[in-house]
């Protein structure tokens, strides 16, 4: 497990290493705003009982946002939601057979009553799924919330500056 010093407020898990090359983008966006965070491989169906454990100890533990990143089948961030209450952030990872769709189907479809907030496909669902969880914290953590404010100032900043040849 990637863990920073200090108490995790938000988790990164996902169902098998080969989704990291897409959810290291969400670790990178936390990493850039100092929220502390821990990485892991969590799978519904390969580790069931970790998936059961982590979502029931992630309130407890401090956890304010679980941002859950699978591909194909992917029940990760429904079974995660189904067992806390802690907001589920659901990345689609990139599927080889079904480019994704496949994967985003699995999460946004969930039954009303238990919410996984999905994100889209890929690379940037997953930076998304960072930004969206620094935004949840921000609300609570002024200085958090400044901190995103100066990132979408600059952001403007950067396309307005910006010719054509
Ligand atoms: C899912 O199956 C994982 O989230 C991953 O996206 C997909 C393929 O897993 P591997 O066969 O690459 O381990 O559970």
């Amino acid at each position: 497990m990637e863990q920073s010093a200090t108490a995790p407020r938000v988790g990164v898990v996902m169902g098998s290493k080969s989704d990291w090359a897409t959810m290291q983008h969400a670790r990178d966006v936390l990493a850039a705003f100092d929220v502390p965070h821990e990485c892991q491989i969590v799978s519904a169906h390969r580790t069931p009982h970790r998936l059961v454990q982590y979502a029931e100890s992630a309130a407890e533990r401090g956890l304010a946002v679980i941002i859950a990143g699978a591909g194909g089948a992917a029940h990760l961030p429904g079974m995660l939601a189904a067992h806390t209450v802690v907001p589920v952030l659901g990345v689609p990872v990139q599927s080889r057979a079904l480019s994704g769709l496949d994967s985003l189907l699995s999460i946004v479809q969930m039954p009303a009553g238990v919410a996984v907030g999905t994100l889209a496909i890929g690379e940037a669902g997953a930076k998304n799924a960072g930004y969206l969880a620094v935004s949840i914290l921000a609300s609570h953590e002024p200085a958090l919330r400044r901190k995103l404010e100066a990132f979408r100032e600059q952001q403007t900043a950067n396309v307005m500056e910006q010719t054509l040849e």
